[in-house]
């Protein structure tokens, strides 16, 4: 039986910038490359302005479009509800669709405040007792490099876990002319480096390691406090286009951690770091061995068995495109490679198999709910002065 001949699954994306395109992409094509247990359809598309939408939804492939995300979530024609809205929308949203009994699939962050968040895992923990199920939206748990790293760690390939490094380095802001975006304003989306970028490397070295950070001290910095509006913004001047609007997030988020297991970590997120366009770089030291990924290299893993002799132990590159490698045995052959949008149609695979089997899919909004708090940490500890010494 192949993904068409089986029960649908009607899905209502909200959203349709970055994410919301990505999401279109996987939707689209998992189907075609993986045999499913339900077959996805593109059933509707929310947006605020009716013709944008409507644009998106024909470039994208969806079947109708709202202009209000409280009409996907009551249609009886939508079985999942997919959020990809700035995080100041993602607690009202995914708690109205799981209490109308639709699955939902949100975006990272899961919200912008621990208190949003832990009322979303109370709301996904009601709803699973009614197998209704929610994931967050941690792809890059769903790259292949990352995914056997997380295994060769669970086979005890590294040996005790000692030192994780973990850095997100991107540039795209670093430039001061750059305009405002929604991303940089608080109310918006939380926090800056921190939330959006800082909250994947806290998902990923959990679920490589499978331990739990357990505290934090941090700094945070602005570097650039004012930025033009973009066109299509208000901001501050009220005008759209006109004047400067302020930046309320950081621009940089540095943290080191304990995990659950002893080992010691350092954290580095930042949107400044010229010449690195989406560097995440996580390195796991341990008592046995080391891994290293870089997503800039995102088909490879580096491992170092501490087991081998010395005259010829060194760190190698394993090219993880070999059919038994996770994931890969659906695309292409032997060294051939896959990008950033895999990681999306890997996460709708695992996402419908898990309401297929009735269980819940991982990472959960529990997951979610301890990113937060890790976030919220940082903040808390960047915000207490007595946790910096002067020189
Ligand atoms: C911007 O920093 C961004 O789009 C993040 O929001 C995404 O989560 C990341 O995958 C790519 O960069």
């Amino acid at each position: 039986m192949t993904s068409s001949d089986r029960p649908t699954l009607g899905v209502g994306l909200i959203g349709h910038a970055f994410m919301g395109a990505a999401h279109s992409q996987a939707w689209r094509t998992a189907p075609h490359f993986f045999d499913l247990p339900l077959r996805p359809e593109l059933t509707v598309l929310a947006g605020r302005d009716r013709v944008r939408v409507a644009e998106a939804a024909a470039r994208l492939g969806w079947a109708d479009v709202e202009t209000d995300w409280r009409r996907v979530v009551a249609r009886s024609d939508v079985g999942l509800v997919d959020i990809c809205t700035p995080g100041d929308s993602h607690a009202e949203i995914a708690i109205a669709a799981l209490e109308a009994g639709k699955h939902v699939l949100c975006e990272k962050p899961l919200a912008n405040s621990v208190a949003e968040a832990e009322a979303m895992a109370e709301a996904a923990a009601r709803a699973a007792a009614r197998g209704v199920r929610s994931m967050v939206g941690f792809t890059y748990r769903r790259v292949p490099a990352v995914a056997l790293a997380r295994q060769l760690v669970a086979e005890g390939r590294i040996g005790r876990i000692r030192h994780v490094r973990a850095a997100y380095l991107q540039d795209w802001i670093a430039d001061p002319t750059a305009p405002m975006s929604w991303r940089l304003e608080k109310d918006k989306a939380g926090s800056g480096a921190l939330g959006d970028i800082g909250a994947h490397i806290v998902d990923l070295t959990q679920h490589i390691t499978g331990e739990q950070l357990t505290g934090v001290s941090a700094i945070m910095e602005t570097f650039v406090r004012e930025r033009p509006l973009a066109a299509s913004s208000g901001g501050l001047s009220g005008v759209a286009g006109e004047g400067m609007g302020e930046v309320t997030v950081d621009d940089a988020a540095l943290f080191l951690g304990r995990f659950s297991g002893g080992a010691v970590a350092t954290f580095e997120a930042t949107r400044f770091a010229l010449g690195r366009k989406n560097g995440i770089r996580i390195e796991v030291n341990g008592s046995e061995g080391s891994l290293a990924f870089d997503f800039e290299d995102m088909n490879v893993l580096e491992f170092f068995d501490g087991t081998e002799p010395a005259e010829t132990a060194g760190f190698r590159r394993i090219i993880v495109t070999e059919p038994d490698h996770p994931y890969v045995g659906a695309w292409w052959p032997a060294g051939h490679g896959l990008g950033y949008e895999h990681g999306f149609t890997h996460q709708v695979v695992d996402l419908v198999t898990a309401i297929a089997k009735d269980v819940d899919p991982a990472p959960s909004f529990a997951d979610g709910l301890q990113v937060q708090r890790v976030l919220a940490a940082v903040e808390r500890s960047a915000a207490n002065a007595s946790t910096f010494t002067e020189i």
